[in-house]
């Protein structure tokens, strides 16, 4: 069972990740060769020597970061709820001042800022959650941390567990303020004692800190699903805690020629059927070197984001739906108690319904207010059909949501006879 204190993540529903770190100084390139695969992989990928790779903290400068402006951006603009930014990614390098390590950015960069701590602060002065992402496992700086796809057999995983992974994870929670959550991701071969190990360091100081899906061993507080797949179903196993790490193109850290958007559209149908089958989407921003956003993401985002405040009503606390019979393109529920909210995504001039068995006492288009008219009936093969008039000067519109209030608690979605 969850604490009170970490019920926040069940009504966040919508949370961004921050993939930033050495590898968005290469983005995507490392001496004239390309990678095609996610660009925070590039050392292991293009088998970049350690010591070549380190020096690029030399390069590490990223004058235009503005945290505030980050944070204020992603909870006004964006609507996002929670904010977990890499600490510590695969290639070992620190994103904030640790005292374990010197390959951080404080003691081995140009910049010498610590970035965590302007993000705390930040999210402190917007109310945002923060949570960081910790590799426990996998270090590819570390001499005994795991490498994937290399030999690691005659590496010795509980000093460097002992020596850099717990030490740094201890930091983070004692300097850094509260932590919503820590993003363990990689397990590999970390052994079921050395899970508990770290599940016992991070619960003795802050005990209502949530661990990832993939802390190990399946030990963590919720359910990650795998990168960019999204349950079929509703999921409810973790006391209903699930989340699912997610791209605006094909890419965590940044690279600059991974072009491949999702529109705006498609996100925010996503972001519905994650809502819908009771999950947190926690979506990926990928900095460049400077330290902004790539502005075809942020555009998406913005859109994104006006529905996301336009419409917070119907996403954020709603609870897991029950699963409608038909898929009605263009059409996403998500429901409070007495509320079904629709969601249209593509124009169209009347809402049908069918196989449901509701009685509706008001609907109306959720930002505006505006009353609509609806009639609630049963078909001619006598299943229920609720049926809304679109008003006129929406027909050729997207993205806005209706809500029927309903006299029954809960939706009745009557199975296809
Ligand atoms: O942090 C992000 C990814 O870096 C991380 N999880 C998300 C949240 C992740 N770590 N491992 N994986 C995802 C699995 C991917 C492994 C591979 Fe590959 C990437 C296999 C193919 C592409 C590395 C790069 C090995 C070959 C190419």
């Amino acid at each position: 069972m969850k604490t009170k204190n970490q019920e926040w993540f069940k009504d966040a529903k919508y949370g961004l990740f921050i993939h930033w770190g050495l590898y968005s100084i290469l983005a995507g390139e490392y001496k004239g060769q390309k990678t095609d695969r996610i660009a925070e992989w590039i050392e292991n990928f293009l088998d970049i020597p350690v010591e070549e790779y380190e020096k690029l903290a030399e390069q590490f400068n990223p004058t235009q970061f503005d945290a505030d402006a980050f944070v204020k951006r992603a909870k006004e603009q964006w609507g996002m709820q929670y904010i977990v930014l890499t600490a510590k990614h695969h290639e070992g390098f620190a994103m904030y001042d640790s005292k374990v390590s010197d390959f951080n950015v404080v003691k081995a960069t140009p910049y010498g800022k610590d970035i965590l701590k302007q993000l705390q602060l930040a999210c402190e002065k917007y109310g945002v959650r923060m949570g960081f992402y910790y590799s426990q496992a996998q270090d590819w700086d570390d001499p005994n941390g795991f490498m994937q796809h290399r030999d690691n057999s005659k590496k010795d995983f509980q000093k460097y567990l002992d020596e850099k992974c717990k030490p740094q994870v201890k930091e983070l929670l004692e300097n850094y303020g509260k932590i919503c959550l820590i993003w363990f991701d990689t397990p590999m071969g970390i052994t079921v004692d050395q899970t508990q190990e770290l599940i016992d360091l991070v619960k003795s100081i802050q005990p209502d800190c949530l661990l990832s899906g993939r802390t190990g061993n399946h030990m963590g507080d919720y359910m990650t699903t795998g990168d960019n797949f999204i349950p079929r179903l509703p999921y409810d196993g973790y006391d209903g805690y699930w989340e699912i790490p997610a791209t605006v193109n094909d890419t965590w850290g940044y690279n600059k020629y991974d072009t491949n958007w999702k529109s705006a559209d498609h996100i925010i149908s996503l972001l519905l059927k994650i809502v819908s089958r009771g999950g947190n989407y926690l979506l990926n921003v990928g900095p460049t070197a400077d330290g902004v956003v790539p502005e075809a993401c942020v555009e998406i985002l913005n859109k994104v984001g006006k529905y996301v405040t336009e419409n917070g009503e119907a996403i954020y606390g709603t609870k897991i739906m029950p699963i409608y019979p038909y898929d009605i393109p263009g059409i996403e529920f998500t429901r409070r108690e007495h509320k079904l909210y629709v969601h249209v995504l593509s124009p169209r001039i009347r809402v049908e319904l069918l196989n449901i068995g509701n009685q509706v006492s008001k609907a109306y288009i959720l930002s505006t207010g505006q009353e609509l008219t609806y009639r609630v009936q049963r078909s001619c093969e006598g299943d229920g059909m609720i049926e809304v008039d679109i008003p006129k000067e929406l027909h050729g519109k997207k993205n806005y949501c209706v809500c029927l209030e309903l006299v029954e608690e809960d939706p009745i979605f009557e199975p296809i006879k």
